[in-house]
């Protein structure tokens, strides 16, 4: 596993119309590394096997320039022909472990989760973070089964402080729903101890689709929430 990634501000990218328009994906990207987004995944449901992989090669030379590491939501082999940094896998996805055998313990392999059993199974499988989520319900992906809440997130963030070495030091990112106007928030209610001897695991980073992909000017709002995420405890 690549050690030291920063997490915090984590683009996860969309090529629909709804959110890029007609925009260049590389260029939208690009605004967003000057902007200080730490790393890239490359997220793209509908080109074919050959467009994801050269656009993916273009994501991954500029990331390289911002030496932000690029990983490929679903397809372990579109990281492998390109040779970027890992992948993200969702439940129905390539099993973690086979996933694992494939990629090498050099690469950053991802999973989503919501909920405990799931972020077990996951951490069990060697995920190196997990994406814990849909906190808020999102137009971006409507065909989520569980909207979670910051109730549901602060439970699963328990559950890894409380299972062992392994679930503890897996890094956690929390997606869906969130934008400038409700990070701190978020960060802030997790953050909170629920009793003054508790010291809760908290969150690793905030994964980010529509607020910075289909924003007007990516740079400018990759950075407000770099600054917002970077001023709010535990990240301050
Ligand atoms: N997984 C859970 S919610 C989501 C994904 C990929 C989309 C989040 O998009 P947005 O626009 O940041 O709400
Ligand atoms: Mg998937």
């Amino acid at each position: 596993m690549i050690s030291q990634v920063d997490y915090s501000l984590y683009l996860v990218t969309d090529s629909t119309e709804a959110i890029l328009g007609s925009r260049d994906l590389v260029e939208v990207v690009e605004q967003a590394l000057q902007g200080g987004v730490t790393i890239v995944q490359y997220r793209d449901k509908t080109s074919d096997t050959g467009v994801l992989i050269s656009t993916a090669k273009k994501l991954h030379e500029k990331c390289k320039q911002y030496n932000i590491p690029l990983l490929i939501n679903d397809r372990v082999d579109v990281a492998l022909a390109v040779g970027c940094e890992g992948v993200h896998l969702g439940q129905d996805d390539m099993n973690i472990v086979e996933a694992r055998r494939i990629l090498g313990d050099d690469k950053i392999i991802g999973a989503t989760v919501s909920s405990i059993e799931e972020a077990r199974i996951a951490v069990e499988r060697g995920a190196d973070y997990l994406g814990i989520g849909t906190l808020y319900a999102t137009q971006t992906k409507k065909n989520t089964k569980d909207i979670i809440g910051v109730n549901g997130l602060r439970n699963i963030l328990s559950y890894l402080d409380e299972a062992g070495e392994k679930s503890k030091n897996v890094k956690t990112v929390c997606i869906g729903g969130v934008n400038a106007s409700n990070v701190q928030r978020v960060i802030h209610q997790l953050y909170a101890p629920r009793s003054p001897s508790s010291k809760p695991k908290t969150i690793d980073g905030v994964a980010i689709v529509s607020a910075i992909v289909g924003a007007k000017d990516p740079k400018s709002v990759s950075s407000h929430l770099q600054h917002l995420i970077k001023s709010s405890p535990p990240f301050s």
